[in-house]
């Protein structure tokens, strides 16, 4: 029997990236059976097989083809230096790489650096970091719980992984220079075959959909007849906006597409122009 060529993904298998990626995976409409503690599953309807991984081995399995794609975030993919290629940004796994110092330690600029510890579990950006800036400190790599390494007498400075915040400020610790910006991506091996190429396009075009769709929301709402231009010329859309007559006579109903970061101004203006009943729908694909 011939084997099907299918795409291998390799993905977290437990963490802070782990739900997202499957989400994303389950949003593209590929059925993922039985992932609760597996090392690995293949879907029953499209031609992927899912490995569960750490991350930090996530760029070397796809640099050495193991895996042909992998999600990983941006601040793994900096500090491993493999070679791989980076496909698509996906959105989430948001964090930033960030040095942090004592809330009471004075701070001027990188050149405070100079001559300190620095405790972090990403030693190849740091130093990467402090060379660009032609600074000499000495870089202590621990593994976790880095923001206590000041604390117990460790070192001076940590650079450590930051999302909210609430992790460093518990420590007694402030933020005061960002190394890197980081979110999870989608990474491929860069020799992928036509065929495994093929799958990827696929997969790429419903992860691109459904990123779209993730940033959009479908509006209707109501518009006096007398205000309808005005609150058209309020609105983007695909093309344009859906105008279609109620049955009380002066008034129209209109849909259209808002993306999410012009969302709650655009609802105010349309407001402000004599739009009412706004509904506000999530959308769940979006094919251009
Ligand atoms: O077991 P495995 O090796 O796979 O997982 P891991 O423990 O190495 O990684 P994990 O699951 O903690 O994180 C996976 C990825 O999530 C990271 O590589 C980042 O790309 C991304 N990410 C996003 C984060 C954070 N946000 C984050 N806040 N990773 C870690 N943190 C930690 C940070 O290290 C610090 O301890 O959260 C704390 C700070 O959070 P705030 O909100 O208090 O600032
Ligand atoms: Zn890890």
């Amino acid at each position: 029997m011939q084997n099907k060529t299918v795409l291998r993904i390799a993905v977290q298998k437990s963490g802070r990236l782990y739900e997202d990626s499957v989400k994303l995976l389950k949003e593209c409409g590929i059925d993922l059976r039985n992932v609760k503690d597996r090392l690995k599953t293949v879907s029953e309807n499209f031609p992927l097989e899912v490995f569960f991984l750490r991350d930090d081995d996530i760029p070397e399995y796809v640099e050495d083809g193991v895996a042909d794609i992998g999600i990983v975030g941006q601040n793994v993919l900096g500090e491993k230096g493999r070679q791989v290629k980076l496909v698509e940004s996906l959105g989430f796994g948001k964090c930033r790489l960030s040095i942090a110092i004592p809330k009471n330690m004075e701070y001027d600029g990188v050149s405070t650096l100079q001559g300190k510890r620095i405790a972090t579990s990403y030693p190849t950006l740091v130093k990467d970091f402090l060379s660009k800036h032609n600074v000499q400190a000495s870089i202590h790599e621990i593994s976790g719980s880095v923001e206590i390494a000041p604390g117990i007498g460790l070192a001076d400075v940590v650079a450590d992984l930051v999302s909210s915040g609430g992790t460093l400020f518990m420590n007694g610790l402030k933020e005061v220079e960002t190394i890197l910006d980081s979110q999870a991506v989608l990474v491929s091996n860069n020799k992928l075959d036509q065929e495994r190429m093929a799958i990827l396009e696929k997969l790429l075009f419903r992860i691109r959909s459904v990123k779209r769709a993730n940033k959009s929301k479908y509006v209707l709402l109501n518009a006096p007849n007398d205000q309808l231009e005005k609150i058209i010329s309020l609105l983007p859309g695909m093309r344009s906006p859906t105008v279609l007559p109620l049955a009380e006579s002066g008034w129209s109903s209109v849909h259209c597409v808002l993306s999410e970061e012009e969302f709650w101004d655009k609802i105010e203006q349309l407001k402000a122009a004599g739009a009412e009943g706004i509904l506000v729908v999530p959308i769940e694909k979006m094919i251009l």
